[in-house]
């Protein structure tokens, strides 16, 4: 029998792209996301792989406990929760930033990826079977200017990814958070509010991984001998790195001398 992987925010990106990879593999799809009409195109192409694409907005948990309960015989038993859903938002920092924006991380990466979790859990455990997938960033382990609360919601989504695989020891469930850095999808156009002149620029002249990448590493994943789990994967394109410790110095001072142990 096939398995079945629901997918939050599969109309763009790395979710978009999973489906494409896991409908390869023979896989039963349950794609999500807020855009009905992107829902409708991916199922279309997709025909021939058995999909229930739903509408829905992670931040909703009445929406999340009904998608669950409605959903249609065969698709019922979920082998892989992808808790794919997410966004930043502005990249001001923390004193210019707009509470709104900080409110909706927070509900979307950190709530919503809550909800999706415990009310698919259960069902998991009971059936001692299971693999719960997060889609962390670099942003929750190394910090940047501007990054302030959507590298906060992600620094979250990695603790609670080790405290989950804390709750599920005495289980077969598996539970491994996916740490991608720099990747061109419509993550910066939702940065900068519709803005793509602001968001091609992100990736002028680099590398950048793609959503089929990352697609790549969600299969692997779930593909290793079951008694295997992956707890984290951290990836970045190799144009990448982590920057030096920011050091301001005041101008009066001049520039550091060769002794100064500067970077
Ligand atoms: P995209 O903007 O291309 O895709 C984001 C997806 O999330 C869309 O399908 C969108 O669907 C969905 N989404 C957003 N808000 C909600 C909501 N409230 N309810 C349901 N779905 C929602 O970006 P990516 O594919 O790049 O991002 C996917 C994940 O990967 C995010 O969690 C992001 O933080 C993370 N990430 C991205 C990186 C990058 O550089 N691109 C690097 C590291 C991590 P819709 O609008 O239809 O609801
Ligand atoms: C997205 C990666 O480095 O733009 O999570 O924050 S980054």
């Amino acid at each position: 029998m096939s398995k079945t992987i629901l997918i939050t925010g599969a109309t763009s990106g790395f979710g978009r792209a999973c489906a494409e990879r896991f409908a390869r593999e023979g896989w039963q799809l349950i794609i999500t996301g807020r855009r009905q009409q992107r829902l409708e195109e991916l199922a279309e192409q997709l025909a021939g792989t058995p999909v229930h694409a739903a509408r829905l907005d992670v931040r909703d948990r009445g929406q999340v406990r009904a998608l669950v309960r409605d959903l249609p015989p065969g698709f019922r038993e979920i082998d892989v929760l992808l808790n794919n859903a997410g966004l930043a938002l502005g990249l001001e920092g923390a004193h210019e930033a707009d509470p709104d924006d900080w409110e909706t991380m927070i509900d979307t990466n950190i709530k919503g990826l809550c909800h999706l979790t415990r009310t698919i859990l259960p069902a998991m455990v009971e059936r001692d079977r299971g693999h719960i997938i997060n889609m962390g960033s670099v942003a929750g382990i190394y910090p940047y200017p501007g990054a302030n609360v959507y590298g906060g919601t992600k620094a979250f989504v990695r603790q609670f990814s080790r405290n989950l695989i804390a709750d599920l020891v005495a289980t077969r469930i598996r539970v491994t958070n996916i740490e991608p850095g720099l990747a061109e999808s419509e993550f910066s156009i939702v940065r900068f509010h519709g803005d793509r002149a602001r968001a091609s620029q992100v990736y002028q002249g680099t590398d950048p991984l793609t959503p089929a990448d990352i697609a790549e590493i969600v299969h692997w994943v779930t593909s290793v001998p079951p008694h295997v789990n992956i707890n984290t994967v951290e990836v970045m394109p190799v144009c990448q790195g982590c920057a030096p410790f920011a050091i301001h110095r005041r101008p009066e001072a001049g520039p550091p001398g060769p002794d100064s142990g500067a970077p």
